[in-house]
């Protein structure tokens, strides 16, 4: 618990913390197993996930297809973290999903995951995000503004944010994440960040994103396979965990992201190319 706490005071002072090496090869290994056997879902009864021409590949519904992820989404580890952060046991899972960023990805701009602003309808300003590496990270790997949570929520918006901030404060803020196999960045929600740009064509990073809030009025629909969710564990009660997942809590229309069939077409296109290219032959 003491390191626990040590994390927690860090997010408080830097708006971050990573974990090294916190998530076990064997979660990844089975998580990856699950998405690969629910990769997509065509004229099939089961949910699948989808490719988007930017360059990214997204399952948003593992709660569906995975055990292993939804042993590591009610692990005592994350809920000690979320229950030391908020300084209470009432929070909601508000998204989450395991993604893939290929080579020809350009990375995000510089937002906040408070969804203020443009999307009011997610707005919650307490929060915690888990992103959990998959691979050596390096190309491509989460940057973010140390200690911008603070006054991040003065900002007009939430996407684009460097419109409002300047260079000097930028420069003298900015750290990559660079990380490996199974370490965990934590963050405020409040904490200005994004995804790094991916400069090398064969490049393939994967990971996991899940967040946390405090406010229970609102969340992406989970659809949930009822055998992999126990019914109460030692650290959280069956309402906790009821709650967690947003039984009977509202939730918006629809999961994020949507895609098509076009857009899986052009991804297969451009990974036939990337697999005949010299480096991958
Ligand atoms: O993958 C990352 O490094 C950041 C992802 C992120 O910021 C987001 O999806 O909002």
């Amino acid at each position: 618990m003491k390191f626990i706490q040590e994390a927690v005071n860090a997010i408080h002072l830097d708006g971050v913390y990573i974990f090294k090496n916190i998530v076990g090869d064997d979660v990844l290994k089975s998580i990856a197993h699950d998405v690969e056997t629910n990769r997509i879902s065509m004229a099939q009864n089961k949910v699948g996930g989808v490719y988007l021409k930017n360059g990214q590949y997204f399952h948003s519904q593992l709660l569906s297809v995975s055990r292993a992820f939804v042993e590591f989404a009610l692990s005592e580890y994350v809920h000690d973290i979320c229950k030391a952060y908020f300084g209470m046991s009432i929070y909601r899972m508000k998204c989450h999903r395991y993604y893939e960023n290929y080579g020809w990805y350009k990375g995000q701009a510089w937002h906040i995951d408070n969804k203020n602003g443009e999307d009011q309808i997610l707005a919650c300003n307490r929060g915690l995000i888990f992103i959990v590496y998959f691979d050596e990270t390096d190309d491509g790997a989460f940057e973010y503004l140390q200690g911008s949570h603070g006054t991040s929520s003065n900002l007009q918006g939430s996407w684009a944010v460097d419109r409002w901030l300047d260079a000097d404060y930028i420069q003298t803020r900015k750290r990559r994440a660079l990380g490996n196999s199974g370490d965990m960045i934590v963050y405020d929600t409040s904490l200005i960040h994004r995804a790094g740009s991916i400069e090398k064509h064969d490049t393939l990073r994967r990971a996991l994103f899940m967040q946390v809030d405090t406010d229970m009025n609102n969340g992406e629909p989970m659809y949930v396979m009822p055998g992999n969710l126990p019914r109460s564990l030692p650290h959280l009660s069956e309402e906790a965990i009821l709650n967690f997942v947003g039984f009977g809590l509202p939730c918006l229309p629809r999961p994020w992201p949507s895609s098509d069939y076009a857009q899986y077409l052009e991804f297969e296109e451009k990974l036939k190319l990337l697999r005949s290219t010299p480096v991958n032959r």
